[in-house]
């Protein structure tokens, strides 16, 4: 069985991390390396999807969770508006292999290309 992932050890409070939204089947922590004034990740608990390709393809009811709660912290964190961004392959800059959605708001003007 492979190690845990690094949301799932703050999940389960292995190390610390502040969870700012938890539901039945997804969390949602601060990026500890913020490209906006509000930079989340939405993470579903399970391990199971690697990407969010993986994710769509075998549950595309939990990745419309992660959207509604991208909404939701968008709506608490900022000003209800947000980009949202997967990685998909360390090609592309992912470097967590356990599906999580960058929620980004509050992004100042002209900021939007470089992430
Ligand atoms: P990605 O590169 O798309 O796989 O995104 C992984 C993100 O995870 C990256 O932006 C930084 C964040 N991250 C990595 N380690 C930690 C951690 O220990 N705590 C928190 N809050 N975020 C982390």
């Amino acid at each position: 069985m492979s190690e845990p992932s690094i949301f799932t050890r703050i999940l389960t409070g292995d190390i610390p991390g502040e969870i700012l939204l938890e539901t039945e089947r997804v969390f949602a922590l601060r990026d500890i390396n913020p490209q906006a004034p509000m930079h989340l990740l939405v993470i579903p608990k399970t391990e199971q999807y690697r990407d969010v390709t993986e994710l769509a393809v075998g549950d595309p009811g939990l990745l419309a969770e992660m959207v509604a709660a991208a909404k939701r912290l968008a709506d608490e964190h900022a000003n209800g508006e947000y980009r949202l961004i997967f990685n998909n392959g360390a090609g592309a800059g992912q470097s967590v292999f356990h599906v999580h959605a960058h929620v980004l708001g509050d992004i100042e003007e002209n900021k939007l290309v470089g992430f």
